[in-house]
């Protein structure tokens, strides 16, 4: 072959090649909603006179009729201006068949005029001119209803995480053609979601303060906030060495970038870092706040689908009250729970392998949920017939040790029973008291030296992955007591909360109680999957089921905490999140009690101060706190 012939060969050869690989590398870009929908961007005017910047996404078949999908949120509408997101909607198939989706800057937020306010406070009995987020929400729908072109009257409303809260919010006192809400791991209460969990400071949210804390005087399409420069990869040394929470003032002084010029280390100029410290105790700021507490409001011409992830880090008591709120208020609403195998927000993943961290749930959960449940939800109430016949369950809910989706009529299920199990003398875990005396079993818990969340090294924006990780590092440790049952001669499922009872002690005069319930998986589980870390096996997999942490000192109140007497037998109670796992056969029940969680949760100085976020280095001391057997775990059992 001559070498022209060689050449031409070679070129058109690496000519199709890197083309091919070129087309390999960069997925066509998904021009779905830039060939099928417009957009259009309008500031509407509330009845205080702020402007909310609001983009509208309408189909260009205007030959019908559509419903409004709504999403208001803290989190921008982005993009502004010529560009469109490839994805609007709740999920694929709701944008497919054709809805007008809309994306509202919330009052402060971005585009939008107005103050901010975390989780504004509902007003009940407003004036005219008086606005919250209530009030925001109806002027908007009420203003879009009347302009839009083809809509059909019906709205709807959905989100995630905050937006999800404002999905909640939209349905208090709702505007007439709001038709379905589904509020979605949707915020319920900042001192027990996010931030807070029954008391305790969620450190690992330290970088996510700023998202929220900056005020900004215009309306703005990039971002007017900055995150805290950790310079560090090891969240647990990074905090460990920075000591108490006061010493994080530093990160929240806006003008004071370096810190050596500050002219005092306590100076706080963010303003949501300045109300979690202010306000340690759940007092009428915090309570102010709650949205559960106003889900008396809900009117029956709104059908409500709260979902929600079993293993969501972030969210969980929020759309677990939620649902039990309006069931609880609104006799005759139309309110249903879908509840499953996800950690935050992970429904609307549009991967086919379904995991939380290391450990696998299945395969196209997520996309059977947004097909089957949430495209049928919105469709029926704002397209169909909107009774209450939709063919949906009232909870939908996924055993995430049978790996399988229940349907039921209530939830918790009817057939539920509570069951005390003991945490026995020998450190194991029983229907039984084993009724010898009881036993003061001791550890020493050493705030130089708390029991890490977590065995990665990582610094996150927020914690999400530890939900599903293995026990077995904090089983080795000697400040993590144990007590387990012996290998399950049968199986037997949880459906519903979990409650806590410990009785404890300790020389100090404060302390943290943190509970986990863990599944101990068959020492000859051949399991793998691909998302299993390289140093975990399923053998003997220690799959932690549900945690939760109590700060002591609010065990009688939120919102009067108090001290614990030095030595005396005192009782804590701690509620655990709903679960819906299975316990089979061959695998064990672990219970595992411990006092530091760290970083998850800041550290407890161990002895009482009236503001940790204000403790010295000198208040925080290492003590040995009690465990007595005579404490135990009621659990929702179902029969
Ligand atoms: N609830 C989530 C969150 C709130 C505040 C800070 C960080 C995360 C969320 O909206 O995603």
């Amino acid at each position: 072959m001559n070498k022209y012939i060689l050449l031409s060969f070679l070129s058109f050869f690496l000519i199709t090649n890197c083309a091919k690989t070129s087309k390999e590398k960069t997925p066509k870009k998904d021009t779905y909603v830039v060939d099928n929908y417009t957009k259009k961007e309008v500031d509407i005017i509330m009845r205080d006179g702020a402007k909310l910047h609001t983009t509208i996404y309408s189909p260009k078949n205007t030959s019908k009729e559509y419903p409004i999908l709504m999403q208001r949120t803290p989190y921008s509408s982005r993009p502004y201006g010529a560009g469109m997101k490839t994805k609007i909607g709740p999920n694929v198939h709701l944008m497919k068949e054709g809805n007008i989706v809309v994306y509202q800057d919330v009052r402060g937020r971005w585009m939008s005029e107005g103050v901010y306010d975390n989780m504004r406070a509902y007003i009940p009995n407003k004036t005219a001119k008086q606005s919250d987020e209530v009030s925001d929400t109806y002027d908007t729908i009420d203003w879009l209803v009347k302009n839009v072109e083809n809509n059909n009257g019906n709205v709807g409303t959905w989100g995630i995480s905050y937006p999800g809260h404002y999905a909640t919010i939209s349905a208090i006192d709702a505007h007439p053609a709001l038709k379905a809400a589904s509020p979605q791991a949707c915020i319920g209460d900042f001192f027990f979601d996010d931030f807070h969990h029954n008391g305790a400071f969620l450190l690992s949210y330290f970088r996510a303060i700023s998202l929220f804390g900056t005020y900004k005087d215009t309306p703005t399409d990039s971002a007017w906030y900055s995150f805290p420069k950790m310079n560090s990869q090891d969240q647990y040394q990074f905090f460990l060495d920075k000591g108490p929470l006061k010493n994080l003032n530093e990160y929240f002084q806006y003008d004071k970038l370096d810190v050596k010029t500050a002219e005092s280390k306590d100076q706080i100029d963010d303003f949501f870092w300045k109300e979690i410290v202010e306000h340690p105790n759940y007092d009428s700021v915090w309570q102010s706040k709650g949205i559960i507490q106003h889900l008396d409001k809900v009117p029956a011409t709104v059908a409500t689908m709260i979902v929600g992830g079993e293993f969501d880090a972030e969210d969980l008591y929020g759309p677990l009250e939620t649902y039990k709120a309006i069931e609880k208020h609104g006799k005759n609403n139309y309110n249903t729970l879908v509840f499953g195998p996800w950690d935050h927000g992970k429904w609307a993943s549009s991967r086919t392998k379904n995991s939380v961290g290391n450990y696998y749930f299945g395969d196209s959960i997520s996309l059977k949920f947004q097909k089957n449940i949430e495209t049928k939800f919105f469709n029926h109430f704002l397209k169909g017939k909107g009774d209450k016949n939709s063919g949906l369950p009232e909870a939908y809910v996924f055993d995430s040790g049978k790996k399988e989706w229940k349907s039921y009529d209530a939830w918790p299920p009817k057939n539920v029973v509570k069951e005390d199990w003991f945490l026995n003398r020998n450190q194991g875990l029983a229907k039984k008291h084993d009724g010898k005396l009881t036993r003061e079993i001791k550890f020493i818990s050493d705030v130089k030296h708390p029991v890490p969340y977590s065995e990665d090294i990582k610094t996150v924006f927020t914690p999400r992955k530890y939900m599903t990780d293995d026990q077995r590092f904090a089983a080795r440790r000697p400040d993590v007591l144990v007590f387990q049952t012996d290998v399950l001669t049968e199986g037997f499922t949880l459906a519903g909360d979990i409650l806590a009872k410990l009785k404890v002690a300790t020389t100090g005069s404060a302390a943290d109680w943190v509970v986990k319930v863990i599944d101990v998986h068959p020492a000859n589980s051949e399991e793998n999957n691909d998302k299993l870390q390289d140093h975990l096996k399923m053998s003997n997999y220690h799959l932690m089921v549900r945690s939760e942490v109590l700060r002591g000192r609010f065990r009688n109140s939120f919102e009067k905490p108090e001290p614990f007497i030095p030595n005396k037998k005192t009782d804590v109670n701690i509620k655990l999140q709903d679960v819906f796992h299975t316990f089979k056969k061959g695998h064990k029940v672990q219970i595992q009690v411990q006092s530091t969680w760290f970083p998850l949760i800041d550290l407890n100085p161990q002895t009482y101060v009236d503001n940790i976020y204000k403790a010295d280095e000198k208040d925080f001391k290492t003590q040995t706190h009690t465990v007595f057997t005579d404490s135990s775990i009621e659990f929702s059992v179902l029969k």
